[in-house]
This record gives structure tokens, sequence and C-alpha cells, in this order.
């Protein structure tokens, strides 16, 4: 009894151990990281210690109350940072970076989004914090609050230090180029930890930051060289096919091709669509490839046919950069440009980057009549604001190009009784049982809408572009969306999910389903060429759809990548037709073109280098 008197654990170290313990746990059940063998669950295991260790081994300097106060606030502090990343990866099945915390003109607009993420049992994230609060308050003689003589403290920091460095060295082993070419960041949090993610993105910030001061025009030509050689002629029966016609582009909220040509409960989901789709080129396999910016990011790949920025959305990140938008090349060639979307002007900063792109128009909030009645969720309903915006249609110069942004089936996909034209799905997951309806709502106001434009004489003198901008269900539905797919939901499906139905409508053409391997960031080029505008001495990645030499090549955002016959994701390849993992055999090929892709884009964004591009060799 008498020498167990003496015994006493540090303080310190219990937070370590209880903070380290519940990010673990944290990992385990609310992060869906996929683990691959044991060295990967070691590496998960081990990867907040060292953080928390360097960062709370403060607190070893201290003594007494210091000393309490320090290690009490600062485990509130990773709680939070933990929390807030807990309640972003709910919505977006991703983590949290810098430039995210910089849009603040998107914060009031998330109220009805945060509110659906964040409840009272919340507050068991904080238990450890709170335990930690009441062993600071309660006397308990087993527990110190003494300052570590040196020799222990230089210890105790030698081997915080060193478990640094051994969680990186088996991370790099695991997983070469880490730290300078992974584009995803469930891989970088699996490895380095959710705290040492923040700190490797602040460097990144610091980075980035000053990429544009130093680059210089020669990037721009080996960036030139690469672009032009990808370039492929477009087809001679589809090039000019829309000159002179109206553009009509609208990107539908959220909504993902597994619904098309699908039932709920025996309900059509989208019925209208289905039958548009008869009547137009469709194309089944299509992607997005949208990260944190999500709608914005597939405005940005629409414009410039460039990638969005694998951290933050780059509407907010180089808003001021110079580009070649699809806006401004429409202009020369005559048309009149708008964009519409019944919401905020500055949310995802578009009144900034809209000017930028050259926009003539854009129809936001105050053009319309909002009120109780007419909306829901995140704003003005889609069938009154199809309806609201003929009129704006009516009096644009033609030929116009204008892109309409839905909103209504935007997550948490809210809609009122009388606007549910089929029943919610039945599963655990409240998100994916309300978005079969929201999504059919969507389809019900599209078909209003081409009514409309049938009605005012618009349908035969325009094309209509129709696409998804983004998914609207979340990894963390995959219960729920393997109860209605009926199959297990492995990376593979993922990656599949990710397509998004793309609608091309030009009158006299018969319908026609094309399932070459494309994505957002070919639409760029289609459209021009569609139009009659050479894209030849452009500066894109994507290709013409309709090319006879389309390359069914497509990079996904996070590093992903899809071909004719394979999927890679996460490092794995997929054979397509099985969706079984291969050897790798057929994706080896393709490994470094798809980096090459992003970073060669990246490179352009970070650089600003398109204000080197001389415009006069676009004449030659
Ligand atoms: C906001 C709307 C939705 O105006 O476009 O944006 P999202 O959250 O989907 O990026
Ligand atoms: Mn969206």
């Amino acid at each position: 009894m008498g020498t167990k008197k003496n015994m006493s654990i540090s303080f310190v170290l219990i937070a370590i151990v209880l903070l380290w313990l519940k990010n673990y746990t944290v990992y385990k059940f609310i992060f869906d990281i996929d683990i691959e063998n044991t060295m990967q669950e070691f590496i998960l295991f081990i990867n907040p210690l060292s953080f928390l260790m360097i960062v709370l081994g403060i607190g070893i300097f201290m003594a007494g109350r210091k000393q309490k106060i320090f290690v009490v606030a600062t485990s509130f502090i990773t709680s939070f940072i933990l929390y807030a990343n807990v309640v972003y990866y709910k919505e977006f099945s991703d983590f949290i970076t810098i430039p995210l915390l910089t849009q603040t003109s998107n914060m009031g607009d998330l109220k009805s989004s945060v509110g659906e993420l964040i409840g009272w049992t919340d507050i068991l994230y904080f238990s450890d914090a709170l335990l930690i609060l009441v062993l600071a308050i309660v006397k308990t003689p087993n527990i110190s609050f003494r300052k570590y003589k040196s020799v222990y403290a230089a210890a105790f920091y030698f081997s915080a230090i060193g478990l640094a460095f051994f969680n990186l060295g088996l991370s790099e082993s695991e997983r070469p180029e880490l730290l300078t070419r992974t584009f995803d960041r469930e891989i970088l949090v699996k490895n380095i930890g959710t705290y040492n993610h923040h700190i490797y993105d602040a460097y990144l910030q610091t980075k980035t930051t000053a990429q544009r001061a130093m680059a210089d025009g020669n990037q721009l030509t080996e960036i030139e060289n690469y672009t032009r050689a990808q370039y492929t002629e477009p087809s001679k029966e589809m090039f000019g096919a829309a000159k002179g016609k109206n553009i009509i582009v609208v990107s539908m909220e959220s909504v993902q091709e597994f619904v098309i040509g699908q039932t709920v409960n025996g309900q059509e989901i989208t019925p209208f669509l289905n039958e548009f789709i008869k009547d137009s080129y469709y194309f089944d396999n299509f992607y997005h490839q949208t990260a944190q910016g999500k709608t914005s990011d597939s405005e940005f790949l629409l414009e410039n046919s460039l990638y969005p920025l694998g951290r933050g959305a780059v509407f907010f990140t180089h808003s001021g950069n110079e580009y070649m938008s699809l806006a401004e090349r429409l202009k020369e060639n005559s048309y009149y440009t708008a964009k519409l979307h019944a919401n905020n002007k500055s949310f995802w900063n578009r009144d900034v980057m809209y000017n930028n792109f050259g926009y003539d128009r854009l129809y936001s909030l105050p053009d319309y009549e909002v009120n109780e009645e007419n909306s829901v969720g995140w704003g003005m309903k889609d069938v009154d604001f199809f309806d609201q915006s003929i009129q704006q249609l009516k009096e644009m110069p033609q030929p116009f190009f204008a892109q309409y942004i839905t909103l209504t089936n935007h997550f948490p996909f809210e809609l009122d009784e009388e606007d549910k034209f089929i029943d919610e799905f039945d599963s655990n997951s409240g998100t994916l049982n309300r978005y079969f309806p929201t999504v059919r709502y969507t389809d019900e106001a599209l078909k209003l809408f081409i009514e409309d434009l049938k009605a005012e004489g618009l349908y035969e003198d325009s094309i209509i572009v129709i696409y998804g901008d983004h998914y609207g269900i979340s990894e963390n539905h995959n219960k729920a969306m393997s109860q209605y797919l009926g199959k297990e939901i492995t990376p593979f499906v993922t990656t599949q999910l990710q397509r998004v139905p793309m609608i091309i409508h030009i009158p006299g053409h018969e319908g026609k389903t094309i399932s070459s391997v494309s994505a957002q960031i070919d639409l760029r080029p289609t459209l021009l060429n569609l139009a009659g505008i050479d894209t030849k001495q452009d500066i894109q990645f994507g290709t013409d759809l309709f090319s006879e030499k389309q390359d069914n090549f497509v990079v996904l955002r996070d590093g992903s990548f899809i071909t004719e016959d394979a999927v890679y994701t996460k490092g794995v390849c997929y054979d397509k037709a099985t969706g079984e993992p291969t050897d790798g055999a057929s994706c080896e090929p393709y490994i470094e073109h798809a980096k090459n892709e992003l970073s060669y884009s990246d490179q352009i964004i970070y650089g600003d280098l398109l204000r080197f591009y001389r415009k006069d060799e676009q004449q030659q």
C-alpha cells in the first residue's frame, strides 16, 4: 500500500493517451478509411500520437495550475479541430483545408446543411476533453501535475520527434511520393493523421502562395506542348452543327447517373429525362471531376477545361488569374453570355469569377421574386426558377449562351409535401431516402422548362446541354446505397458512382447513346466545336466528345482514373468488366499520365501561367 502512494501518473500523459484513443476511435467509426493490411492499420493507430505528444507535451514544462489550464485548453482545441473535420466529413467524405476556411461568403447559406449534420450527442466527441477537465478539478492523489526534470523532458521530445519520423518513414514505404504527388486527402490522413495533415496543409498554403511569384513563361511552353499533343480533330460532321444557335446549358444540382432510367418503389425517378434522352445525344459514361469547390468546380471545368484544385475552391483561391474562358471565346464569336442562378451572387465568389470569365450578365437573387411559397431548402424552387427565367431568356440578344444552375436537389434534400411526386426510399439514410423525390422534382422542373422553351419558339433555335454537377450521395451513405443498388459498394463502385448524366440535344439530330469514357473537362472543346469555333490553339485538357479519336481516358480530381477497360482508385487497379482488382497491368501505362494531367493543370493555376499566353499565337 505504502509504495502505491508514491506511484502517480503524469496528467499530461493521461491527456495524450485519452485524446489519442479518441482520435483512433473516430478514425474507425466515423471516417470511412480503407485499410488493406496490418501495416496500414498500425500506421493509422500511431499517427495521431506524435502530434499530440509534441503539442500537449509543452505541458511538461509547466507545473500545477498552469499545466492544468494549458492541457485542458489544448485538449478542447484539438477536440474541436477533430470535431470540425467530423462535421465536414459527414457531408463531403473529405477533410478540411485552409482555403475552405476563407470562404466566408458561403457561410450564411450553409445553415440548413450544418443543422442537419450536428446534434446534442456530438458532445461525445468532447468526452475525453471533459474527463481531462474533471481530472484537473477533482483532487486525485494518483495524478501528478509536476514539471518534468530536463533529462526526462528531453527524452520525451526525442521520442515524440523520433515517432514522427518513424511514422513518416513507414508511410512513405507504404505510399511512395506521399507528400509530393498525392491528390487524395484520405490517403494523407490515413498515413500522417488529421493533425499532421493540417500542418502539411499549412505548408502547401505557403508554397502555393509563393508559386505565382516564381512562375515564368517557360513553364507554359512545356504545358502547351503537352496539351497540343493531346489535341484531337473534331468530327467533320459535328463541327459547326450548332453554328449560330443559342446554347442553353443546365447544370443539375447533385444529380448522379445512377438514377437515370431507374425506379424507386416502382416509380420512375426521372421520367422526363428518360424521354428527352431518346431524342438527344446521351453520354452514359460521363464523370464529374469536382472536389472541395463542388458546383463552382464544375463551372470551372466547363469554362476552362482545366482541373479544379485538389484543395479549396479555385473560385475563391484564384479568382484573379488570367483564364481562357468558354464565355470569352463565345463572346468573340458574337454570343451574348449569361449565367442564371437564384442564389446570393457572392456564393462561391461567383460574381467576381464570372466577371473575370467575361460574362455579360449574371441573373442572381435580386433578379427573381423569391418568397416563402416558392422556396425550400437552399432557396428558390427549381420550377419557379425556370419559370421566372424565361422572361430573362426572351430579353437576351441572340445567339446567346445561357447557363442555368438548379438548386432544389441540394443536400439535405428538403421538399414540400405538394412537390413530392414519388415516395421516399426506405433505408437507414434519410439523406438517400429524400434524394429520390428531390431528383424527381428537378426532373419535373426540366420538363416544364422545355415546354416553355417550345412555347416561346426558342427550342428549335437552341442546343440544350444538361448535366449533373457532382455527386449528391457521399460515401457516408454506402450502406443505404448498397441496399438500393443491391450490391456491395467497393471503391470500384464508388468511382463508377461519380458518373453524372450528360445530355446534348441538337434540333434535327436523332437520339444516340455514346458510351465512351468522358468527363466535365471535355465540355468546353465539345461546345466550342459544335458552335463551329476552332480550339486547336487553346490550352485545355479535355477532348471533343464527338471526336472520332476521343481518348476514353478520364482523371478524377483525387487521382483516380478510368479507361476503356479499367478503373484505378486508391492505388488499386480494377477490371471494369468484373469490378474485381487486377494485377495492375492495364492501369500501369496510365498512372504517370494521370499524375501529369493534374500537376500540369495545377501548375497553370498556381503559377497563373495563362498570363504568359501570347494571344497572337492563337491566330496562326
Ligand atoms: C449554391 C449552389 C450549391 O449557390 O450552387 O452549391 P454546392 O454546395 O452544390 O457547391
Ligand atoms: Mn452543387
